[in-house]
């Protein structure tokens, strides 16, 4: 077989209109559980689940197939150690001004500040890599396309992987994050565009009321 052979569409699975309503209203309760958290508890997960999440983000769909992404995935204590202080560095000159007064003002109601000591405590912290040239398999050397769409996306499957596992979650943005490359081993054709930190929730997390407030679908769809 070949690349530009075809094949059947052999794993597409059909549900009774009816199923197909429920699934869905099932699958927006599911999701609608899933809230940024920033206190973990520093009980172990099993490498196996965070492969997995990491196979399903895999299967995003992309540019060209050429799926131009890397997942450094950090779960030792040193690394997390390392990790934490390069990204608290950023966050306190963030914090202190640099971020401007509009944008510190945005994030007042989330109460979050330059310490992070869930990049410690939480059991893995996956590093999200662009990468600007690639191919459909590796060791392959060509442009790559909507690059930032496609993390984008596998990063949102990524999101509701470990959701659907039973994880928490929090996206964070140290700015600016090319320490990344050098803490990850990553070459400088691949851009960092997140740190995703995942593992059980502390029994003490919390989530701002601001993050509650969800758009109704009036406001966020229209159909036309
Ligand atoms: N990167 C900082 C600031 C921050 C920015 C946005 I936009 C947020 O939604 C939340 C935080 C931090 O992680 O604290």
């Amino acid at each position: 077989m070949k690349d530009h052979d075809r094949i059947p569409l052999q794993d597409y699975t059909e549900f009774p209109p009816a199923e197909m309503a429920a699934r869905s209203a099932q699958f927006y309760a599911e999701i609608r559980r899933r809230h940024s958290i920033r206190s973990f508890s520093d009980r172990p997960v099993s490498r196996e689940v965070i492969e997995n999440c990491l196979r399903a983000a895999g299967t995003a769909p992309n540019g060209a197939n050429h799926q131009p992404w890397f997942f450094s995935v950090i779960g030792s204590p040193d690394m997390k150690k390392r990790l934490r202080e390069h990204a608290e560095a950023e966050e306190r000159n963030f914090y202190a001004g640099k971020g401007g007064a509009e944008w510190l003002d945005a994030l007042a109601p989330l109460g979050t500040d330059d310490r992070k000591p869930y990049l410690e405590t939480a059991p893995w912290i996956i590093a999200v890599f662009a990468q600007r040239r690639g191919g459909v398999r590796a060791g392959i050397d060509r442009q790559n396309y909507y690059v930032t769409e496609s993390v984008g996306i596998a990063t949102g499957f990524l999101i509701a992987a470990l959701h659907h596992a039973g994880l928490g979650t929090l996206t964070h943005t140290p700015k600016p994050m090319n320490f990344l490359n050098e803490l990850c081993g990553r070459p400088d054709s691949e851009r960092p565009f997140l740190l995703l930190v995942t593992g059980y929730p502390s029994a003490e997390a919390t989530i701002p009321v601001h993050a509650t407030i969800k758009k109704p679908l009036d406001e966020i769809a229209a159909f036309i």
